[in-house]
């Protein structure tokens, strides 16, 4: 089985800037593993472990449903934020808003997003559906022992983010080795950028 999931890469220019904030404000914080900049992203939508055989289907479904998408207009950073909770944090994420007159786009990638997962056998689960959909970028996973001054989550600079292609995402299980991405795209497909 392949862990899958749709999403939209952050920008290079701004993940290596939010990586760079991010890594010099833990310093210090004890072991916490901050994410490269490859590997920052927006999760649409997780599809969960899923037969590698179903890949090629959901790549065609993929070109159907994401033909003609515009680009949202996102802005990310700002905010830190911690999952579960401060305290006890397992996440640590930058939060991703969307600009007023873009509003809806971002909801309709994810809508496309979880339509593929859906004829591929996807099922929301209740858990996920009892959350609404907060969009965010990790950036870094707290381990036991870390600890993680409350001032530090709300002092990061907030980016402005045209995302170009909602990407497919495997999801690898030899995460945190040295030099390797933890996801790995599997396609990618062009979102309209409008200009101005
Ligand atoms: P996260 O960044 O908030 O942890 C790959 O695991 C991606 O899918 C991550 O970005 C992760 O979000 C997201 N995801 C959403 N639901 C998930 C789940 N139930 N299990 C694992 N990852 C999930």
């Amino acid at each position: 089985m392949t862990r899958l999931f749709f999403g939209l890469a952050l920008d290079p220019e701004v993940a290596e800037r939010l990586q760079r904030s991010v890594a010099a404000s833990l310093e210090g914080c004890g072991p916490v593993a901050v994410y490269g900049a490859e590997d920052m992203h927006l999760t649409l939508a997780f599809l969960g472990e899923i037969e590698p055989e179903k890949i090629p289907s959901i790549k065609r479904a993929a070109t159907e449903e994401f033909r003609g998408l515009t680009a949202p207009e996102l802005r990310v950073g700002g905010e830190l934020g911690a999952f579960p909770s401060a305290q006890a944090p397992r996440a640590l994420f930058a939060d991703v808003q969307e600009a007023p007159d873009s509003w809806g786009r971002l909801a309709a990638l994810r809508n496309r997003a979880l339509q593929v997962g859906l004829a591929h056998g996807w099922r929301q689960s209740r858990k996920d559906s009892e959350r609404p959909f907060r969009p965010h970028v990790t950036v870094a996973r707290p381990r036991g022992g870390a600890s993680i001054p409350q001032e530090l989550l709300g002092q990061h600079p907030e980016r402005g983010w045209l995302p170009v292609d909602i990407v497919l995402f495997e999801s690898r299980p030899t995460r945190g080795e040295v030099g390797e991405a933890r996801y790995r795209a599997l396609g990618a497909w062009p979102l309209v950028v409008r200009p101005g």
